[in-house]
């Protein structure tokens, strides 16, 4: 059964003045296209295509508001970094991207997804520090953790940590076979109960 009964789509937004009202508190799900945000907030959320995923890259082009709860959101961000978009376009998203995270007074923490074969790349990076500009909470959930031998998963781990040090926490996570969700989802409630 789902931790999250009452979770709904609320609205898709291509421009900020879509945005839901800025009240209560959200958390942000951000991460280069195709690296499996919507899958993992399907997981975390437990229902099937509740966020919309496919296989072609660039599917979420909109910031997707998800109630969770009463006062409690999830946003599902455009992936970055996708190259088969016009220039036009990609400046659309980082500009719609960088004004959501500039405004939004109820952000509250950001989770961000990471393909754990890819590692952290300079998208990701800029993302962290456009959220650390604006003081927000990280948490990395690296992905399709099923894909790796544990090893080389345990190393890709390691590898994140140092990188980023005190900066965000990570850990491993699998939309194929569940893995780690429960991890994911006390980051999450933490994320939601640090308050309005
Ligand atoms: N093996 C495996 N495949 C995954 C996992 N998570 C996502 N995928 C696959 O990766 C592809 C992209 O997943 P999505 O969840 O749609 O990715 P997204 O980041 O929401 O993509 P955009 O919205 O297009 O940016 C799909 O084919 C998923 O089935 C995982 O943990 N393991
Ligand atoms: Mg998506």
């Amino acid at each position: 059964m789902s931790q999250y009964p009452e979770a709904r789509f609320i609205t898709s937004a291509n421009a900020a003045n879509q945005f839901v009202p800025d009240c209560d508190v959200e958390v942000a799900v951000a991460g280069r296209s195709n690296a499996g945000k919507s899958s993992a907030i399907n997981i975390i959320v437990n229902r099937r295509q509740f966020a919309r995923t496919s296989k072609t890259p660039g599917r979420t082009q909109l910031v997707n508001f998800f109630s969770l709860r009463d006062g409690q959101r999830l946003v599902d961000l455009p992936g970055y970094g996708f190259a088969r978009v016009s220039d036009a376009m990609r400046e659309h998203w980082g500009e719609l991207l960088c004004e959501y995270f500039r405004i939004r007074q109820s952000l509250k923490g950001l989770l961000m997804i990471v393909d754990i074969r890819r590692g952290l790349k300079d998208y990701d990076r800029q993302m962290i520090a456009v959220a650390e500009e604006v003081n927000l909470q990280i948490h990395i959930l690296l992905t399709k953790a099923d894909k790796l031998k544990k090893g080389q998963a345990a190393t890709a781990l390691l590898q994140v940590r140092k990188e980023l040090g005190d900066r965000a926490t990570v850990q491993q996570f699998s939309a194929l076979n569940r893995q780690g969700e429960d991890q994911a989802r006390e980051v999450l409630e933490r994320f939601l109960d640090s308050g309005p």
